[in-house]
């Protein structure tokens, strides 16, 4: 019968930068995408999608997506906002500029004089931040080094554990004590949350380390809150405690554990008290946290991105990852430390990424440090000539904004975005080319919360002229007579050729398994019988927990190097876990404090995902124009009410926001969360505006939280 409706449902996964990889379903009618629904079955989504997500169908009908590919007319800088105008050019128009500009580029400078940059926009091995990198390291472009997220954490993780999954989030109802430390659950983990309110009605208790009171910490039942970045002198503290009062599980310490000794005689100092005056926690509450979490087992930590984000966040990390072992929390079911399950994936990265492409010697270039390697600051030679933008929107993201904006300025940088909306960077563009979204390709998600791989189905054609991630690079690839198999591959191909089939943990299944079903769990053991580390076995050199390391050098961990063997920073580390204080603080750099007296911090947005939805009016609503939370005693001594506008700033840009004095923060705290566009800020600017591009010291992280300011109000 002609009229009726031709209904099909497909398996989703999303795509974002999330530890949830939600499981979803697309129904589609007729060929169009009419709803996007959580996958019940999957035992992380249960059914559900975040505000986010929840209404992805209109996300992709939204009618500011790009449909066509773009050219840069007239000088740059000449458009809305700053920013470019556009004529409309067809594909083949596209990559035949691009292709001629490159092989110009080449002749002149090398190939080195160009630049790939992606993120996690799209997590997926087909369509996502790595998609790239068989075309660029072929095409032997500058290494873009990817250490926005987790990097420091990381590195931290596998120089004392080890490549390990850790604990499983689903094990966390196991636990009778849940230590939530620097994580905002309830918005960034959301689907993690039901697995904590289990165990709470099983009688755990639920403790959030927070810098201030968010979400997640006022549904706590105690709320610990330090100063930003000082987590690592309150995790030596901790540990301080639990030997000076006896809690330490010796025999595992013995058993399982280096350096002991001599982390012991570095805790010494760490009392209490001495540990009040860095932190603010109170001496009282240290002790108590380390009695309560060493005999409350099993004990289960969940970290946070965002302990990495001052100058000693690996140093605190490494402290923290000491604590279940000290416990003995290993022992048990759901005992441990949660960083990120993702070390367990049987993902052939070799194949995906290709880093034997990569010509020994070639130069790396690490993605938080885009403003020096464009303005020059960064003395590259030969210079970036060109950029290559995919999956992520630096102008909102990385750090020192303003000095990134003026090097996509410079007449002479030819600059291609591929992206679903004219962002903050792609505005600069010279090219931009219109990307698929996620239920337009097919493609593979691993996760960095849970132990799932998640198969995501193409339901429908993408609209107007976007195309797949992957189909750009065969269009390039063929543009620059690439024939490599390679860029031959569909997109099917390619979700089979990048996973380890034969890996135990794969459990002899193949892709038939993910089209009946959607998803997979890897074989690690289950919620309720995942014990990895009951007698040791961690994947480290000596197979211990590594308190102490030997003649460690610096360390960026693999996935964050991009895959390459490349050169490593050669300075000695620490050999043991400790406190290094923030960067900018009134005691690291007093003169700067003067001036600019206020720690801000910038965590994630509620009904944001990094800076996708920013742009959506529906999702601006609930999370509310940008604001900066501001104590009472600091908005009195500046003369700010509440709903004031204020001015954010420091020595290195600024932005606008409205005041939310409250005493969720604390007196010399300001919180403003990240994602907005500046562009459709008050003022050109956003938080990123004032962060700073200095690395953390292990794994090169960012330093986000470690970032001094004043605020004032706005007249
Ligand atoms: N809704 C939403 N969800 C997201 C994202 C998003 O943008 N929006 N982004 C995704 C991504 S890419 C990531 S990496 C994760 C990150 O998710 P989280 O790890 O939760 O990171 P944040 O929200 O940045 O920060 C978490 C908490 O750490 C606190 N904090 C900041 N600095 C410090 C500090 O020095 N010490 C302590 N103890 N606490 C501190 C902040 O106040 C915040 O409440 O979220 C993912 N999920
Ligand atoms: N101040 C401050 N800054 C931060 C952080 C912080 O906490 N504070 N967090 C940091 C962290 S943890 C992270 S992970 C980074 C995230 O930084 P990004 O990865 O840059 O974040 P997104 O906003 O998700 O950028 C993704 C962009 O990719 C596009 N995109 C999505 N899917 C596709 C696709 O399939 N193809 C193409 N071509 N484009 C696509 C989206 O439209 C979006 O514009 O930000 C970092 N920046
Ligand atoms: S953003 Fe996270 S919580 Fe929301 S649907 Fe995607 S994976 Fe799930
Ligand atoms: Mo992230």
């Amino acid at each position: 019968m002609d009229d009726q409706v031709k209904q099909e449902t497909y398996f989703g996964a999303c795509p974002h930068d999330c530890p949830d990889t939600c499981s979803m379903h697309y129904e589609v009618e007729d060929g169009k995408l009419v709803n996007v629904r959580g996958n019940k079955d999957h035992p992380i989504t249960r059914g559900t999608l975040c505000v986010k997500l929840k209404d992805f169908h209109d996300h992709h009908a939204n009618p500011e997506r790009l449909m066509y590919p773009l050219r840069r007319v007239g000088p740059k800088g000449s458009g809305p906002n700053g920013g470019n105008n556009f004529e409309r050019i067809t594909w083949d128009e596209a990559i035949s500029e691009i292709g001629q500009r490159w092989r110009a580029i080449i002749d002149e400078h090398g190939a080195q004089a160009i630049m790939p940059y992606s993120y996690l926009g799209n997590m997926g091995l087909v369509q996502g931040i790595n998609s790239g990198d068989p075309f660029f390291n072929r095409l032997g472009s500058t290494v873009n080094e990817k250490t926005f997220c987790t990097s420091g954490s990381s590195s931290a993780w596998l120089l004392t554990n080890g490549p390990t999954g850790g604990v499983d989030p689903e094990s966390f109802v196991h636990a009778k004590y849940i230590v939530i430390w620097a994580c905002n659950t309830i918005s960034t983990n959301l689907h993690h949350w039901p697995f904590v309110l289990e165990a709470r009605k099983r009688g755990a208790k639920v403790v959030v380390i927070d810098a201030f009171r968010s979400r997640t910490a006022k549904g706590a039942d105690w709320h610990i809150c330090p100063r930003p970045g000082t987590d690592g002198a309150l995790a030596m503290g901790i540990i301080n405690s639990m030997i000076e009062q006896g809690l330490v599980d010796q025999e595992y310490v013995d058993n399982y554990t280096v350096g002991f000794p001599e982390l012991k005689e570095r805790a010494r100092e760490f009392t209490p008290e001495y540990v009040q005056a860095i932190t603010g926690v109170k001496a009282a509450d240290i002790m108590k946290f380390a009695r309560e979490y060493a005999t409350s087992q099993p004990a289960a930590i969940r970290i946070g991105v965002a302990i990495e984000r001052s100058a000693g966040g690996a140093q605190a990390s490494r402290a923290i990852y000491c604590l279940p072992a000290l416990a003995g929390a290993w022992r048990h079911v759901g005992g441990g430390v949660l960083q990120l399950p993702l070390w367990e994936f049987p993902v052939d990265w070799a194949k995906a990424a290709r880093p034997d492409w990569i010509k020994p010697g070639t130069r790396v270039v690490n993605n938080l440090r885009l403003g020096q390697a464009l303005t020059g600051e960064m003395h590259l030679d030969p210079p970036i000539k060109s950029l290559f933008v995919f999956c992520t929107n630096p102008v909102s993201q990385a750090p020192e904004t303003n000095k990134i904006c003026a090097g996509l300025q410079r007449e002479d940088l030819f600059t291609v975005v591929a992206e679903h909306f004219i962002t903050d960077t792609a505005k600069y563009a010279d090219i931009i080319l219109p990307a698929a979204m996620a239920a337009e390709a097919e493609d593979m998600m691993w996760s960095w919360g849970h132990f799932y791989l998640t198969y995501n189905q193409k339901a429908v054609e993408p609209p107007g002229e976007c195309k797949p991630t992957s189909e750009m690079w065969r269009l390039l690839a063929k543009e620059m007579e690439f024939d490599d198999p390679i860029f031959q591959m569909t997109d099917s191909e390619l979700c089979e050729a990048y996973l380890l089939w034969d890996d135990p943990r794969m459990g002899g299944i193949d892709m038939e398994h993910f089209r009946t079903h959607g998803y997979f769990r890897v074989n690690v053991g289950t919620a309720d019988n995942r014990l990895p580390h009951a007698e040791g076995n961690f994947p480290t050199p000596s197979g211990k927990v590594e308190m102490l390391l030997n003649d460690a050098r610096n360390f960026v961990a693999p996935p964050f190097r991009a895959m390459y063997e490349g050169e490593q920073d050669g300075d000695l580390l620490d050999p043991l876990p400790g406190y290094v204080p923030n960067r900018e603080s009134p005691q690291t750099s007093p003169e700067l404090a003067r001036q600019y007296p206020l720690n801000i911090i910038s965590p994630k947005s509620h009904a944001f995902l990094n800076s996708c939805y920013a742009n959506e009016p529906h999702k601006v609503r609930i999370q509310g124009e940008q604001y900066v939370l501001i104590s009472p005693l600091d908005a009195n001594a500046r003369n700010i009410r509440e709903g004031d506008p204020v001015r954010v700033a420091n020595a290195r840009g600024n932005f606008e926001g409205v005041a939310r004095v409250t005493d969720d923060v604390n007196p010399g705290i300001v919180v403003a969360t990240l994602g907005y566009w500046r562009s459709r800020n008050r003022s050109d600017g956003s938080v990123n505006s004032i962060s700073s591009d200095a690395w953390s010291g292990i794994g090169r992280a960012p330093t986000y939280s470690d970032n001094l300011v004043e605020v004032t109000r706005v007249n």
